[in-house]
């Protein structure tokens, strides 16, 4: 668990994080180059690869290169075992413990599980808590499931609560890529309150505002996706 214990030592030390995270179904490798300038650029402290919906099979030749020419752990955040590759640093084996769509939960874990334990890749158990956030995004339309309404605070807590007596070793709170509004602070707040677990917030993160926030109110790693994408997030 070598990238888990390194989370843990800067959440230790209240070294606050972000990521960067990648859709490899939008990467131009074309443009390469240029987008290893910008991750440089911005300087997150490690990159996701995934996303709950891809229809190409980019994975592997993102990590790859990605590996290649830059430093940065890479972490796998898939939306499926489709999106396994063995060359990243890390897994977060997601578990959708806001909804009750017994795939997301464990179905495509068991799919994955023999792949998984011969790939090397070291796995972070992930309780993934999908909030609302005001309009449909593609993982709630994918993985079917309700999410956790934003003014529902307790619910969000009993359900992380959950997940780490369960034994997961970590939490994302997810507002979904492109979210309209990100996860209310009051609700990082009060999970990060009664949770010891490291906690990733992501979705919806458009400014560097909105991250210094969301890391005020208790999250250690915050998530941004479309807005590095757009080139619009100045860091
Ligand atoms: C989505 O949390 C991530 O899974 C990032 O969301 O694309 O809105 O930054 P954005």
């Amino acid at each position: 668990m070598r990238f888990y214990k390194y989370l843990k030592k800067q959440k230790h030390n209240q070294r606050k994080m972000w990521a960067v995270l990648l859709d490899p179904d939008k990467v131009d490798f074309q443009q390469f180059k240029d987008l290893l300038k910008r991750i440089r650029q911005a300087k997150p402290d490690f990159i996701l690869v995934g996303g709950s919906f891809i229809s190409k099979r980019n994975v592997p030749k993102l990590v790859k290169k990605l590996k290649k020419h830059c430093e940065l752990p890479v972490l796998l955040f898939p939306g499926g075992p489709a999106q396994i590759t063995p060359d990243a640093d890390a897994l977060l084996l997601l578990s959708l413990i806001s909804g009750r769509n017994a795939d997301y939960l464990i179905g495509k874990h068991v799919e994955a599980a023999p792949l998984l334990s011969r790939s090397g890749l070291e796995i972070i158990p992930t309780g993934y808590l999908l909030i609302e956030n005001g309009h449909t995004t593609s993982v709630e339309y994918i993985s079917n499931t309700k999410p956790i309404p934003r003014n529902k605070t307790d619910i969000a807590l009993a359900t992380a609560l959950a997940g780490d007596m369960l034994g997961l070793k970590m939490l994302y709170l997810e507002a979904g890529s492109g979210a309209k509004k990100p996860v209310p602070l009051k609700m990082i707040t009060t999970i990060s309150k009664h949770s010891r677990l490291p906690l990733i917030v992501g979705g919806g993160i458009k400014t560097k505002a909105q991250m210094l926030k969301a890391w005020a109110a208790g999250a250690d790693v915050v998530v941004v996706g479309t807005a590095f994408e757009n080139d619009t997030f100045s860091f």
